[in-house]
């Protein structure tokens, strides 16, 4: 049998975890062959709801499940963890300005960057999905200087997710039929969806679907917002979507993109497409079954793409810019 992968996932007791957990332990992840350790972290007060999820782990019975540690300690989490998968971050309370925000977690992927820079294995991936996303996982990498810079990743794949159903909806095309979606920027409300550059069935989008008002207007405001539209529809954020987008985005990374396509993921600019550096954004990422990726070069972006873009960017800049002091 192979050696078991160790998983850490933070916020475990959180809505995302309760639909993520299982999943991983089911082996649709890492396949059913391979055995997996899950080390999760939270909070003192969520240790008992983390006992109950780890007893429902139990009477999953998955056979790929060689163990489950339970900690409130980073350092134990992180220990000789290949993934990090990090959910837990502090909610925004009312009253809260943008800016104590990004504070408030700034002092948690500080201290949870630093422990994985001393206690995770050396092949550690981390992607952040806990929000504000991009600017939690530069705050992290910032932290663990040692951990190389190409293995840490924000989550966009569920933007990108939707937007390929969105489009397949418009077109009448099964979603399967949709590739080359490329979310650009933050994980907010500027983010684009690049319907431009995506394809449907191998043609470009503006070849299929004609209506360009919807596709300027409509199918990007409703990819940027339907996070919203999903807490006005169901009293709560969405859970079994993200964690599913958290399964496809670490199945990227693993297995690679397909060939001709590419997945959408934060990463941390090296100045591709005029990105100020350091700055994690969201671009169209080639990955390899090595674990190595690339940011997909040579893509053209007409006017209002470039503006759309400049607006992300202006947006992220200012994130980074209010933690500037948690950057070390
Ligand atoms: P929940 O509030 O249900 O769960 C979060 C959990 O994190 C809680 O159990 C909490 O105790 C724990 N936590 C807080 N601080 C922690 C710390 N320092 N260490 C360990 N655990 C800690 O939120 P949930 O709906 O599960 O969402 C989790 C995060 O994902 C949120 O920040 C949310 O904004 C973000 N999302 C990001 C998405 C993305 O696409 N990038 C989509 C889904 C989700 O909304």
């Amino acid at each position: 049998k192979p050696n078991p992968v160790h998983v850490a996932v933070t916020g475990g007791a959180g809505q995302v975890g309760y639909a993520l957990l299982f999943r991983i332990a089911s082996g649709q992840v890492f396949g059913p062959d391979v055995p997996i350790v899950l080390r999760l972290l939270e909070v003192t007060p969520a240790l008992k709801a983390l006992e109950g999820v780890a007893m429902e782990l139990s009477d999953g019975a998955f056979p790929a499940l060689t163990d489950v540690v339970l900690t409130d300690k980073p350092a134990e989490a992180f220990d000789g963890a290949s993934w990090a998968l990090l959910l837990g971050a502090s909610p925004r309370k009312d009253g809260m300005e943008r800016g104590d925000l990004l504070a408030a977690n700034g002092a948690l992927f500080g201290p949870q960057g630093q422990a994985i820079g001393q206690h995770a294995a050396s092949d550690i991936r981390t992607i952040v999905v806990g929000n504000p996303c991009n600017t939690n996982a530069m705050i992290a990498a910032a932290n663990a200087p040692d951990v190389p810079a190409d293995r840490w990743f924000a989550m966009t794949r569920l933007d990108e997710n939707r937007a390929k159903s969105q489009l397949a909806a418009k077109s009448g095309t099964p979603v399967g039929e949709v590739s080359n979606l490329a979310i650009w920027g933050n994980h907010s409300a500027t983010q684009y969806p690049d319907f431009a550059n995506a394809r449907i069935g191998g043609r470009p989008v503006p070849e299929v679907i004609t209506d360009d008002a919807w596709l300027n207007g409509e199918f990007i405001s409703s990819v940027q917002k339907r996070g919203a539209a999903i807490i006005a529809a169901r009293g709560l954020s969405s859970a079994a979507s993200a964690a599913n987008a958290v399964i496809d985005n670490v199945r990227s990374l693993n297995a690679g993109t397909p060939a001709g396509d590419w997945t959408s993921v934060g990463v941390q600019s090296r100045g591709e497409y005029g990105v100020p550096e350091g700055l994690f954004f969201s671009y169209p990422v080639v990955a390899k079954s090595d674990g190595t990726w690339t940011v997909q070069e040579g893509l053209q972006h007409d006017e209002r793409a470039a503006d759309r873009l400049r607006v992300t960017i202006a947006e992220l800049e200012e994130e980074r810019a209010a933690v500037r002091h948690l950057l070390g």
